[in-house]
């Protein structure tokens, strides 16, 4: 039945192109970004980190990191090397939510961590190079 086919398909379409622009409203802020970041953050919905592991070139031994809340919960971002602390925190309490800070970090492995209860699995890594 090609006839059958020709009417259903732009039906299909539309939906597609509904779905996308339903999703575009949450999925990514339209928070901007420091043009001197060396590192972007997102926390996004499923209590992650949009990438596990980011990278950054430290200048003049600093990096400056800059993390945006895209998700709807609330959450802090921490920078530890192991277990340790570095520097302060960004504070990220809703969605849009941003902040930006300069760590000294040496080149290593650091880690970007979100310390509210639960959030265990946003813990990414940091290469600092
Ligand atoms: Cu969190």
């Amino acid at each position: 039945m090609p006839r059958m086919n020709r009417l259903i398909t732009p039906f299909v379409a539309a939906g597609l192109l509904a779905l996308g622009a339903c999703g575009g409203g949450g999925s990514s802020s339209s928070n901007t970004v420091p043009a001197d970041a060396d590192v972007v953050v997102r926390a996004v919905d499923g209590i992650a980190w949009d990438q596990d592991e980011y990278t950054a070139t430290a200048v003049d031994g600093k990096v400056k990191i800059y993390a945006v809340n895209d998700s709807g919960l609330a959450h802090n971002m921490y920078a530890l090397e192991g277990d340790t602390v570095v520097g302060d925190f960004i504070d990220l309490p809703r969605r849009g939510s941003d902040g930006a800070l300069v760590y000294e970090l040496a080149p290593g492995e650091y880690r970007i961590v979100c310390k509210i209860a639960g959030h265990n699995n946003m813990d990414s890594k940091l290469v600092v190079k």
